[in-house]
């Protein structure tokens, strides 16, 4: 038979369909294959992971190895005899290469949350009129965690203390809270009793945030940690001085500055962006550059620019975390998810790309030479070597200076674009911006000021429990897919979704993130619940460092009372279906360490050693009361929470009372076909 030399050469690519569950996201994919444009679908077809890698048993920590350990053929027989030149068994490399992974995801956090605290230290000392503190409020509430009094005693009485000394006082000790030479971290003290009593017991209570992560990169040097159990101490060290340290500062300094979330109507999908309009897409994490970008924006000096150059107004949308921070306080839409930077640019009417830290594809610029795009990095520590990338620096001493230079520069660019724009139409209605505070106030109400109807009815047996779904999206597997999926299975049977990151993206796009969603894909106990509150079935509380804002809606439902002393009690699980980030892994770690249940889909690289594997899947929950689990299967994976619910449902005597609650719309339903 002839072979068709031409076929054979043909550059192997995604098929789009197979490649994502969204139309828009599909529709660029073909017409980026249609310009010969490469994206991370064709790349993820031709480039296949490695096999090693991806069960966590490759160490090139020295430079006698790289040493692979590959299970073999049959599993293990016996005693496991696998080890590294230096002698390192399988699972010191498993949980060296997992906490370093820990190391990671907190350091990315933390230094985020870093960023914001010197942006907050820089207002508390006057130095930058751009920033104000725009909720006092949140300052006063959250002094007291730091260990600053809100009042003072003056004559035996007692006064409101001066405001912008606390706002010093709570900036120098946020501050510390990365390097102090003794103690442990102050936020520790949010946790619930029994779980700050766990993490005492077992030694793990965080010093400080950078000591943490230093001394997971010595422990796991070579020749150093070689006790699984040890390493994984350490890991959980640092997973909680991200998770209740620096996400937690990050939230509730931003929260200070720019604004404590409410509910707030917006858009998701690439269907945002405009044709006839200056459309800038703000890509990353940090919100302190771009709360100045949405300003600048909405100027009327800008404006007025941008229509002499002929556009009808200017287009702000996100990609990942930077689109979740605004969205939540400014109804700014987000274009995308994580695996659709590249396609903003494919559409050829991005006139800027502003990025600043994680989650960046270095490819965005070699895209962007296809289209007239301007890719600007804006961060000291993330820039991109090729020429065409511009690099805007931010300094928060001139932030607005910045934010205009950068969109002056967008507006610029709009007269250079090509012929070849295409923007899909798909975008859907949200409603996000759901912080700890707005879901007191929505589930709680302001009669009781607590949590108290939200647990009412968990009691009561409408809801369930509580899911929390969040992360990335990754090319590995189909996009958005598990992550829908997943949420869909869990609000089908009662549980209320609490979501973060592109999980909420993905929700946005689907048109979870509206109270109508409830009478459509919830079951019956939760549709009432959502219906007679006029909430969605799943609740977007934001960024990525924002799932600190789980941990303390969980504490506070601890707090209301009824269902357990501790986190652990809770009928409550956590979910990444399509994770790929180091961060994942620390919030995965953070969230096992507070006592939820987390189950990873698409892979963990833990599987090429089963006896740490079985540590974190099992002896884990012995600790802490949470523990990890991997599974693929997207219904698979929230049957497992679900019977997880449920199982804390039954320790906490109140199975019965869903049984009454579904028994009672059996028998409605039964009236109604009367
Ligand atoms: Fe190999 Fe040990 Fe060196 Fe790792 S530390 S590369 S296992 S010799
Ligand atoms: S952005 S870390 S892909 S959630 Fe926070 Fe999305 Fe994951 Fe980045």
């Amino acid at each position: 038979m002839a072979v068709d030399k031409k076929a054979e050469k043909a550059p192997k690519v995604a098929d789009p369909i197979a490649a994502s569950i969204d139309t828009a996201t599909q529709q660029m994919i073909r017409r980026a294959q249609e310009l010969n444009i490469e994206t991370v679908f064709d790349r993820a077809v031709t480039m296949k992971p490695c096999n090693i890698g991806i069960q966590g048993i490759c160490c090139k920590n020295c430079a006698m190895g790289p040493c692979r350990l590959p299970l073999p053929k049959g599993g293990i027989e016996g005693e496991d005899t696998r080890k590294g030149l230096c002698g390192a068994t399988p699972n010191t490399i498993a949980a060296r290469n997992f906490i370093r992974m820990i190391a990671g995801g907190a350091a990315a956090h933390s230094d985020h949350g870093r960023c914001v605290a010197e942006v907050f230290m820089s207002v508390a000392r006057k130095e930058t009129t751009d920033y104000q503190i725009k909720d006092p409020e949140k300052l006063i509430a959250v002094a007291p965690n730091f260990g600053v009094a809100t009042t003072v005693e003056v004559d035996g009485e007692t006064k409101d203390r001066d405001f912008d000394e606390i706002v010093l006082e709570v900036a120098k000790k946020a501050m510390a809270e990365w390097g102090k030479p003794e103690g442990s971290l102050h936020y520790l003290n949010r946790a619930p009793k029994p779980l700050q009593e766990k993490w005492k017991k077992a030694g793990v209570e965080p010093r400080n945030i950078d000591r943490e992560i230093v001394e997971i990169m010595h422990r796991t040097h070579m020749g150093v940690d070689q006790d699984y159990k040890n390493l994984m101490k350490q890991g959980t060290r640092a997973a909680l001085a991200d998770g209740w340290g620096g996400s937690m500062i990050a939230t509730d300094l931003q929260d200070v500055l720019f604004g404590t979330p409410n509910p707030i109507q917006s858009e998701a999908n690439l269907g945002i962006m405009k044709e006839d309009h200056v459309n800038i897409i703000v890509h990353g994490h940090e919100p302190v550059l771009s709360e100045m970008i949405v300003a600048a924006s909405q100027s009327k000096e800008m404006l007025d620019y941008a229509k002499t150059k002929g556009a009808k107004g200017i287009q702000l949308g996100g990609i990942c975390c930077t689109a979740n921070e605004i969205l939540q306080r400014h109804g700014v839409p987000p274009a995308g998810t994580f695996l659709q930077q590249e396609l903003a640019i494919i559409t050829g009417a991005c006139d800027a790309m502003v990025v600043d830290i994680q989650c960046v594809f270095q490819n965005l610029a070699n895209v962007a030479k296809c289209f007239h795009t301007k890719v600007i990095t804006t961060h000291p520590i993330a820039r991109m070597e090729q020429d065409n990338v511009l690099h805007i620096e931010f300094d928060e001493h001139h932030a607005m200076d910045d934010a205009k230079r950068i969109v002056k520069l967008a507006i610029d660019n709009f007269t250079n674009r090509g012929a070849e724009v295409m923007i899909p139409r798909q975008k859907a209605t949200q409603i996000a911006g759901f912080g700890v505070e707005a879901i007191q106030y929505q589930l709680g109400g302001t009669f009781r000021g607590d949590y108290f109807t939200l647990n009412d009815n968990i009691i009561n047996g409408r809801i369930r429990g509580i899911g929390g779904v969040v992360g990335c999206n990754n090319a590995r597997a189909r996009h958005n897919e598990a992550h829908i999926a997943v949420v869909k299975e869990l609000i089908k049977n009662d549980v209320i979704v609490l979501t973060t990151g592109c999980n909420g993206i993905a929700c946005a796009m689907e048109g979870l993130l509206t109270p109508e969603t409830a009478g459509v894909f919830c079951g019956p106990g939760l549709a009432e619940v959502c219906e007679t509150v006029g909430i969605p079935p799943v609740l977007h509380l934001g960024s990525c460092v924002d799932n600190s804002r789980i941990l303390l809606a969980a504490t506070e439902v601890v707090k209301a009372g009824g269902l357990g002393k501790d986190i652990s009690d809770l009928p409550a699980a956590g979910s990444a279906p399509e994770w790929m980030s180091e961060k994942a892994i620390s919030i995965g770690q953070y969230f096992v360490a507070s006592g939820v249940y987390t189950v990873f889909g698409v892979n963990l690289p833990v599987t090429g050693a089963p006896v740490f594997q079985d540590y974190l899947f099992k002896e884990m929950e012995n600790l802490y009361g949470g523990k990890w689990d991997l599974i693929e299967d997207p219904i698979k994976h929230a049957q497992a929470m679900i019977a997880h619910i449920d199982k804390k449902r039954k320790a906490l005597g109140i199975d019965k009372a869903r049984d009454r609650v579904l028994m009672d719309m059996a028998d409605r339903q039964k009236l109604e076909s009367a």
